[in-house]
């Protein structure tokens, strides 16, 4: 077919929504340098509002969901394959077993919608090799491989379109244990191929697929970077989204350099955020990402919602997992905690989405002075008194531990005279009384504090 490049450009531009398009971001990263400020920020708008979203880590592995040969297998559900080291043709057999009759994508995104979170990541394919799409690329997937006969991916972007949830993929670009020339299998000689094929022939028209035939796909999620995915291989898996859509959002972990758009801390909180990048801690709810029978204890609701004000109070969001078992089924033990939090949100999310870093930083913690961490550097102690986060002219105190009737704060001359004072929960009543000595700022508060968690006491106040 050919188009002329005007339709083309027309074409592109209502494919990637009203962003002008940076013409150049396709030609500059590794090298970034040359996409305005402004293009930049107008890409990163919605992610940076989102603050919280649902990661789902689901593949063949629910099958097994942690056992092999009757016998539970420690580490991460989703490397069964690895970690028992099971034979290709032996692991592809769980393909039959795999039925999800009780997948129900709207009910999924409603979850993910009840706790307040604003997008869905969800495993397209896993390291495992087994695509949960309906792809023409390879025959592994879930449409063509199960009795299932269905595209979940195709079910569940049509949900969030009409819950109005973005969308993401994670895609495992370098290791691929079933696919000849994939990275990682060296338990089984079927492995063996040329990693050029398997860039060329599975990851980039699978990647393809995944971009064009779901609607409008905002984040690509790649994962475990390695040698094998090279400068010309990277290359070539980066031109390839660009070209499906170049205001996608990218993570850093594509390989060779590529920083993507966002740092990736996993299961942990960094200290201080990631000044001038934007960032996403992905975390589990278990010990798992993927689905493991035995996984029993969950963290709760306390620590989840104190996990996301902390990293809202360093400016980053927090991707949060759920394992869906082989039914199809979103585990309880999971759903439970993100409820709650979605309870706590709809009273405070004002001090949550679309909020700016704290204006202070020292109430997160300090480094010990005789604890050191893995890396052999000072430990980072946290406090859990209050984290700060803000948006103009609105400061946001979310108070973790109630200080009584009183709440003191050295205000470090970051913000202007205090015009009000009151709890979000409480926002009807008469304002708080405040007091400003210098940079003492005094609030008075209710004994009780509203929420037993967190309760977020709002100053109005220009910010400096
Ligand atoms: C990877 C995957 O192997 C895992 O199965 C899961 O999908 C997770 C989200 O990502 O695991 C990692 C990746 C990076 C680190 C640790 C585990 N890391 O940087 O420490």
């Amino acid at each position: 077919m050919k188009y002329t490049p005007k339709i083309l450009l027309l074409v592109t531009v209502l494919a990637s929504g009203l962003l002008p398009l940076t013409p150049l971001r396709a030609a500059v990263e590794p090298l970034v340098s040359s996409e305005t400020k402004e293009h930049k920020d107008a890409r990163m708008a919605w992610f940076r509002d989102a603050r919280f979203g649902m990661f789902i880590h689901w593949g063949l592995y629910s099958v097994p969901g942690g056992y092999y040969q009757g016998k539970s297998i420690i580490n991460y559900g989703e490397w069964i394959m690895n970690n028992a080291k099971i034979p290709i043709a032996e692991y592809a057999a769980f393909a039959p077993q795999f039925n999800p009759v009780k997948f129900n994508a709207d009910e999924w995104v409603k979850i993910a919608k009840d706790a307040g979170m604003k997008y869905i990541v969800i495993t397209a394919k896993h390291h495992e090799g087994f695509a949960m799409f309906r792809s023409k690329a390879s025959g592994y997937n879930i449409y063509d491989a199960t009795p299932f006969k269905r595209d979940p991916l195709k079910e569940l972007a049509e949900a969030c379109r009409k819950q109005g949830i973005k969308l993401g993929f994670y895609y495992s670009q370098n290791l691929d244990w079933h696919h000849p020339g994939g990275a990682g299998n060296k338990w089984d000689p079927a492995a063996k191929g040329d990693p050029d094929k398997y860039v060329d022939e599975i990851v980039i028209p699978q990647v393809k697929e995944i971009l064009t035939n779901y609607g409008e796909i905002t984040v690509i999620w790649w994962d475990m970077p390695g040698d094998a995915i090279n400068k010309p291989r990277a290359d070539r898996i980066y031109k390839a989204v660009m070209e499906c859509n170049p205001n996608i959002i990218m993570n850093d972990r594509l390989g060779n350099g590529y920083k993507g758009d966002t740092e990736t801390p996993e299961q942990h909180i960094p200290a201080q955020g990631y000044p001038g990048r934007d960032w996403e801690t992905c975390m589990t709810i278990n010990g798992t990402w993927g689905f493991k029978k035995i996984e029993k204890t969950f963290k709760s609701t306390e620590t989840l919602l104190r996990n996301l004000i902390d990293i809202a109070s360093k400016g980053g969001n927090y991707l949060l997992n759920v394992g869906p078992d082989a039914e199809g089924v979103i585990p309880a033990g999971e759903v439970q905690p993100i409820a709650e939090m979605g309870k706590w949100l709809r009273v405070n999310g004002e001090a949550i989405y679309g909020t700016s870093a704290t204006l202070f930083g020292e109430e997160c913690g300090a480094l010990s002075a005789t604890e050191k961490d893995k890396k052999g550097q000072p430990a980072f102690k946290p406090t859990w008194d209050w984290r700060c986060t803000t948006k103009p002219g609105k400061i946001y105190i979310h108070i973790l531990k109630w200080p009584g009737t009183s709440f003191t704060l050295d205000t470090k001359g970051k913000l202007g005279p205090v015009t009000k004072a009151y709890l979000l929960a409480d926002s009807n009543k008469p304002p708080l009384a405040v007091t400003q000595d210098g940079t003492k700022l005094t609030v008075t508060l209710p004994a009780q504090a509203p929420d037993p968690i967190s309760s977020v006491l709002v100053l109005e106040a220009a910010t400096k």
